[in-house]
């Protein structure tokens, strides 16, 4: 299955540690990298008043199954010093699962596709980078995006993020 997942970072080095999360994720077997995006500096969406984010998207190939896939980027963020204090609020690091093959679930803890990503233009720009044919429940990135604002997501041409190792 093709698995896509959301990096975010507002505090601390927000470069080295999306570079940390991009290989820690491969640390273990059962992910296979397959491409990462350009890094994008977008402002805060929602949330309590915080700093710029640094964004991007990875997309693997993986086997496991996405209760395992949250638990690796779980302990990926925990290893990052995430400390949870508000929803929304800022983060050294958050990894989310945007989407994992065709599942759709609706459990709370993990729900699939992402229930916010269609709307989320820190998600989707990056995302179209490395997939421009991709489809979130049914629909065109692309398509989507023509209706979001992009302005806030600004590419950052000094910032190259590496595959693992
Ligand atoms: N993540 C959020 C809330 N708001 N805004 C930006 N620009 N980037 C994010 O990654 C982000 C956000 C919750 O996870
Ligand atoms: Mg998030
Ligand atoms: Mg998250």
């Amino acid at each position: 299955m093709k698995v896509v997942l959301a990096l975010g970072s507002n505090l601390g080095d927000r470069f080295d540690t999306l570079q940390g999360a991009v290989d820690s994720l491969f640390d273990a077997p059962g992910l296979e990298f397959v491409a990462v995006s350009p890094v994008y500096e977008t402002d805060p969406v929602g949330g309590p008043d915080q700093g710029p984010y640094l964004n991007a998207v990875v997309i693997a190939q993986t086997s496991l199954e996405p209760q395992t896939l949250l638990e690796r980027a779980q302990s990926v963020e925990n290893a990052f010093g995430r400390v949870r204090v508000e929803r929304w609020g800022a983060r050294t690091l958050d990894v989310d699962l945007i989407t994992v093959g065709d599942v759709v679930s609706d459990d709370p803890e993990l729900t699939l596709p992402h229930p916010r990503a269609h709307e989320r233009a820190f998600v989707l720009v990056p995302w179209s980078r490395i997939d421009p044919d991709a489809v979130l429940a049914g629909r065109r990135i692309a398509d989507l995006l023509e209706g979001l604002d992009q302005d806030y997501v600004r590419l950052r041409t000094d910032l190259t993020l590496q595959g693992p190792a």
